[in-house]
């Protein structure tokens, strides 16, 4: 199923009276604030959230899984389904690949596919958490950090193989998460766990071309509970300085234990230059992986004030790469990650309302309750009629959710795929 402007353009013509007004009132009061209204606008337009391939099909638990209908579950499935999100959101301009769950068939006929559906490829994925069919080796006990040098090479190899289809795709970086661990005090050397993994991603990194980047995901347990080898930033930090330039860490919301300041770590990675990509979820109490923004939305406001003076004042950082990582058991995986596109440009409209020279006058001045002030007065703005704006203007829709329901995507999606698909993955 495909999305085209002209319907949305028509289903936005009976929001488009009250938008306009909407947004007229919260433009002329912004403007009289100084905001520069068409700049924000613009880049709302431009920030372009990745989408896993992953996160379009029912997630499940350790539990159990409770199947939706109509899954994708063929890679070229999971395109079209990014393809209808990007339409309607014009927010989700691209696809994140995990390999071997996404190997495309035929490498032509799927960049025609992402061509015509406007997206492109991010960051490519390896996966050394999961024995392959005919794998030699098995990584039971450690993929990277392993003990064993072949199984260390094996997973070596699949990250190569990896850059590989990624580098025909156009895809110009290679996360690495790694579930490596213990389970047990006393099951595993820390240092050489660490000294392994280290030499195990240089020579993942030498096999990088020119222009990638090496992105190393970080995270503190799960699916190991007593120790994570690359368990917080200043391990993936001191991993990716290790590498070289092109090697960065990778913030995933959700990987933090409660209560982490994680927009303190934003700041202090892109001081250094070295915040590579960005997953976007929300959690309660681990990597819950639920919708962005459904828990603590005024968190993720403060990660964005970061990641704004950040893409202000740190020329030494790369523009990050974003994505959402998230994980779909009870609702539609594509009504949930719209909700979550949409709390991701809340919160980064919010952020860029932020006086920041005032904000910076009030530091000097040491005054605390400015600085909150100034904060909160744009964190209490209502900056919907922005972010429909920007979609209005680039052809996507008024209210995506409303035009997903009335247009029975799903409904279409079900009839042309059956009741029982099953994506590959997570
Ligand atoms: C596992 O925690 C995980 O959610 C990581 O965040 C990775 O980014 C993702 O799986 C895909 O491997
Ligand atoms: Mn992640
Ligand atoms: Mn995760």
């Amino acid at each position: 199923m495909r999305i085209d402007k002209e319907i949305l353009q028509e289903k936005n013509q009976k929001g488009l009276k009250s938008h306009q007004e909407k947004f007229d009132f919260l433009s002329n009061f912004l403007v009289k604030d100084g905001c520069n209204v068409p700049d924000i606008i613009n880049k709302l337009s431009e920030f372009q959230v990745a989408i896993p391939s992953w996160a379009l099909g029912a997630g499940g638990t350790r539990f159990g899984r409770f199947s939706f209908q109509g899954e994708p579950s063929t890679l070229e499935q999971k395109m079209d389904d990014v393809g209808i999100l990007h339409a309607l959101t014009q927010t989700a301009g691209a696809i994140s690949l995990h390999i071997p769950w996404d190997v495309p068939k035929d490498y032509d006929a799927i960049k025609q596919l992402a061509t015509s559906h406007n997206i492109v490829f991010d960051a490519v994925n390896s996966n050394t958490f999961q024995d392959q069919k005919n794998a030699k080796e098995s990584y039971r006990f450690g993929s990277l950090s392993n003990k064993e040098k072949a199984i260390r090479e094996q997973a070596v190899q699949h990250n190569i193989d990896v850059i590989d289809i990624g580098n025909k795709l156009g895809s110009k970086s290679l996360t690495v998460w790694l579930a490596d661990g213990s389970n047990f005090p006393g099951q595993n050397n820390f240092q050489n766990a660490l000294q392994n993994t280290q030499d195990s991603l240089k020579d993942i990194y030498r096999a990088l071309p020119e222009d990638w980047k090496l992105y190393i995901e970080y995270k503190p347990y799960e699916p190991n509970f007593y120790s994570t080898v690359i368990q917080d930033w200043g391990t993936s930090f001191m991993l990716a300085n290790e590498c070289g330039d092109k090697a960065y860490s990778l913030v995933d919301l959700g990987h933090h234990l409660p209560n982490t300041n994680i927009e303190q770590i934003v700041a202090t990675l892109m001081m250094k230059g070295k915040l590579g990509g960005f997953h976007f979820n929300d959690s309660k109490y681990g990597d819950d992986d639920i919708t962005v923004g459904s828990i603590k939305p005024y968190a993720l406001f403060l990660i964005f004030n970061e990641l704004v003076y950040g893409m202000n004042n740190n020329p030494q950082n790369p523009y990050p790469a974003w994505m959402i990582d998230a994980s779909h058991n009870i609702k539609d995986p594509l009504e949930d990650l719209i909700q979550s596109l949409e709390a991701i440009q809340e919160a980064y409209a919010k952020a860029l309302l932020i006086d920041q020279d005032q904000l910076r006058l009030a530091q000097m001045e040491n005054d605390v309750v400015r600085c909150q002030e100034i904060l909160q007065n744009a964190y209490r703005t209502d900056v919907r009629p922005l972010l429909q704006e920007a979609r209005r203007k680039s052809g996507g829709a008024l209210s995506p959710i409303n035009a997903y329901r009335s247009l029975k995507v799903r409904e279409n999606l079900i009839q042309a795929r059956g009741k029982n698909s099953v994506a590959s993955g997570l």
